[in-house]
């Protein structure tokens, strides 16, 4: 870690944390709320690495009191929750559930009192099972469903919630969910997941005119990035890079900013129909960037189904999650976004950054966690660089406020800036929490130290 202070940001620069609702909320069955593909994955055996389900994950839904207070504590502007679906809509149409929607607004109504802004996402992968029974995201019409329930909770926060954001990280819903099977609903349909695409972005371009239409807020979409570093320095190494940044950083970037699919992937465009284009590129007021790492790909070998081959790139140090470090990638991203999309290109909020490491009390009960502020250190140098650089970003979001149920690895590996000891709920900051409140006050302050 850099020992000098930590880099300025312009006045006006949004300081947040993340978070979703089944990795925290918990009480899976209560009030009214319904079932999601994520509890049927989570009670499938063998599908999460310890066993784990988010029946109660962090007790959240009971706990909201003691997490906004933790997120008062740190001195951010805004926090970044996700609504379940399944909580207001328990069937995914029709009858609204009144005490899932009490639930937000509580949520939201206590983080204007403490001076925070509400950033509500609206879809974070717990698709009301009803929904996925009759086709999910590969059918059409749950993309119409998907407006519906955006204009149901806008229509009850549209005056609170500050930002909203439709999707959280469409593609590895679509390539985890319905083309490798690691997360729910666990389909296995490689390359032809592409009508998980379509219809998750069809449901966002349909959401954005409801939520224009009930609030006046600005409206984002969050989608992860990673930028491809090509490993190999033949002309099929170099042409498989090409494919895997066409599929990991435009699939759902080139449509929303009114390019249409990249051609070079080759899927069957069947399910675009007229006029899909144009719903999907409505104008969005920010582009979310969730970042963790870059990807080292190369060609694959002949014999292989893909045009591509994934390799763990060498000579970084690596979280808990074997995901390398790397903080310039971050900058190398944000120049891409820019020379890629110019004009087009929204401002930026960085809706996720953040790592996974094995933290726990030590004797005296506090959870130093060095590696994570190095990492969010290391990151923030990279984003000042890359604001010199000339790219528009607006705010920095940590994934995560707490240590939380991490899909498919369970309880194995903890983001937070505070520990959650999960056998009796306790919340404990550790060390980054602490180095991450006089980094937001010193920015406050402004340049003067
Ligand atoms: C994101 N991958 O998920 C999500 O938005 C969060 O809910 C999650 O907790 C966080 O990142 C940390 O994983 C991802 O396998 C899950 O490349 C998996 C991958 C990337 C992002």
């Amino acid at each position: 870690m850099s020992t000098a202070p930590p880099p300025q940001f312009p006045a006006g620069f949004r300081w947040g944390v993340s978070t979703s609702a089944y990795q925290i909320e918990g009480a899976a069955t209560e009030d009214g709320r319904g079932r999601s593909v994520w509890d049927t994955f989570a009670h499938t055996p063998g599908r999460i690495a310890d066993g784990s389900t988010g029946d109660v994950a962090c007790d959240h839904y009971h706990r909201h009191a003691e997490d906004v207070a933790l997120l008062a504590g740190l001195g951010v502007s805004a926090y970044r929750f996700s609504v379940a679906w399944p909580r207001v809509q328990p069937d995914g149409s029709g009858a609204v559930n009144p005490a899932g929607l009490d639930f937000y607004e509580r949520l939201v109504d206590d983080l204007l009192a403490r001076g925070i802004d509400p950033v509500a996402t609206l879809f974070h992968w717990d698709l009301p099972q009803r929904l996925e029974d009759a086709g999910g995201w590969l059918a059409r019409d749950t993309a119409h469903r998907f407006a519906e329930y955006a204009d149901l909770v806008a229509a009850r926060l549209g005056d609170r919630v500050k930002l909203w954001i439709t999707l959280n990280e469409p593609f590895i819903h679509m390539s985890l969910g319905h083309g490798t099977g690691k997360h729910a609903p666990g389909r296995t349909l490689l390359f032809d997941a592409f009508p998980a695409a379509h219809h998750q972005l069809l449901g966002h371009g349909l959401a954005v005119a409801a939520l224009r239409a009930r609030s006046g807020s600005p409206v984002a979409i969050a989608n992860n990035y990673s930028p491809v570093r090509v490993v190999g320095d033949t002309g099929a190494d170099v042409a498989a890079g090409a494919a895997y940044e066409a599929l990991h950083n435009r699939l759902f970037t080139d449509p929303l900013l009114g390019r249409g699919y990249p051609e070079e992937l080759g899927f069957d465009q069947t399910p675009v129909r007229a006029g899909d284009l144009d719903t999907i590129a409505a104008p969005l007021d920010v582009l979310g960037v969730n970042y963790y790492n870059p990807t080292g790909v190369r060609a694959a070998a002949d014999d292989s189904p893909l045009p591509f081959e994934l390799v763990p790139l060498e000579g970084y140090p690596r979280t808990a999650f074997d995901w390398p470090v790397v903080p310039d990638g971050l900058r190398e991203l944000l120049g891409w976004l820019h020379r890629t999309y110019g004009a087009a290109l929204p401002p930026v909020q960085i809706t996720e950054s953040g790592c996974a490491y094995d933290d726990a009390p030590d004797a005296e009960g506090r959870v130093p966690d060095p590696h994570r502020i190095a990492y969010l250190d290391g990151h923030l140098r990279a984003l000042r660089a890359a604001l010199d650089d000339g790219v528009d970003v607006r705010g920095y979001f940590v994934w995560s406020l707490l240590d939380n149920w991490e899909w498919a690895e369970g309880f194995t590996k903890r983001f937070g800036l505070v520990h959650v000891d999960f056998a009796t709920q306790a919340r404990t900051p550790k060390s980054s929490y602490a180095w991450l409140r006089e980094v937001i006050a010193a920015s406050r302050r402004g340049p003067d130290r």
